[in-house]
């Protein structure tokens, strides 16, 4: 059991047999999603350098989704001061690796899957959608979507501070939109470009072994991408940014102002990565293809979700 697993974790890692084996149904299926001229100049920076950065107002234009979002979350502050103000306590402690204590998920750590909230409305916007199907280049997959506030800390770099790739899939999409303003001291999302799987970059910077997970320190990383180009993520509330994180990246190292975020995570239909949502008994029903895989419990399989009449109209 042990030798299949691990034959078959090592064949998804060779993209032939990713796309056209494990995800040949998503693939072939697929059908090129309508973009604007904001939409394809994303995706070009999306495909060049591994990440891109838009806005609401540009991508998305004018529309109420984001102000909902805003103030949903605004409440969601509101309502959970006093337990945030504990948690900016404990965000120092850097004797607890691998939980993250300099930031709170305002979700929860499993968030539930509901088609109807402002979170998962925002995910399956077809603008957002369609950069992220058009990079997969197949139907990808909604794998988590979290409301992120990161605390000021006077520590130094850990965990996803420190730079690093995600291992979820080969290529994964993580679009951020931004609720506050974000400057060097709110620590932004930093890139470093062309170290996706689409990017020229092959060398594996040197890193350190943190409880268990590869990071690189900003000397290491700069000796493959140098520190001039990395692409820092400063932008106002209102800034979206779409980032392919298998390549290098880290962020949220807020030393002057705290970070406030939505983040939501694509995988390719076949990425074994863990399950973070709690998935409603029965899956939801859209009209296209796009919004039903997305949703699509890891479970099903998928040439149940793409029936014959969906994959002739799909366009
Ligand atoms: O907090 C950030 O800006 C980066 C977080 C990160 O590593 C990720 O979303 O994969
Ligand atoms: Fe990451």
């Amino acid at each position: 059991m042990q030798i299949l697993r691990s034959i078959a974790l090592r064949a998804r890692r060779n993209e032939l047999l990713w796309r056209y084996a494990f995800n040949f149904a998503p693939t072939m299926a697929y059908r090129r999603m309508a973009l604007s001229n904001e939409g394809e100049r994303v995706l070009q920076g999306l495909n060049r350098d591994g990440i891109a950065m838009t806005s609401v107002s540009a991508l998305l234009g004018e529309c109420s989704l984001f102000d909902e979002l805003a103030f949903t979350v605004e409440r969601m502050e509101r309502e959970r001061a006093g337990n945030l103000a504990l948690a900016r306590g404990g965000a120092d402690n850097v004797d607890s690796i691998g939980t993250k204590r300099f930031l709170v998920q305002l979700l929860g750590d499993r968030p539930s899957l509901e088609v109807g909230s402002i979170f998962a409305r925002v995910a399956l916007r077809h603008e957002i959608l369609a950069v992220v199907n058009n990079y997969f280049n197949m139907y990808a997959r909604l794998r988590d979507y979290n409301i992120w506030h990161n605390f000021v800390t006077s520590t130094a770099p850990r965990e996803s501070q420190l730079w690093h790739r995600d291992r979820e899939d080969l290529f994964i999409v993580k679009v951020f939109v931004y609720l506050s303003d974000v400057d060097e001291q709110a620590g932004p999302l930093t890139y470093a470009p062309g170290t996706h799987r689409k990017g020229p970059v092959r060398q594996t910077p040197e890193s350190f072994d943190e409880k268990g997970v590869k990071r690189s320190s900003d000397i290491q990383m700069a000796k493959v991408v140098a520190a001039e180009r990395w692409i820092r993520v400063i932008g106002s509330r209102g800034t979206i940014v779409f980032a392919d994180t298998h390549g290098y990246h880290k962020g949220g190292h807020a030393t002057g102002r705290d970070r406030i975020l939505y983040n939501c995570m694509f995988t390719s239909p076949a990425s074994e990565s863990k399950e973070w949502f709690i998935r409603p008994s029965s899956s939801p029903g859209f009209d296209d293809v796009a919004r039903t895989v997305a949703v699509a419990s890891p479970r099903t399989r998928l040439w149940l979700t793409l029936p014959a009449p969906m994959l002739r109209n799909s366009g």
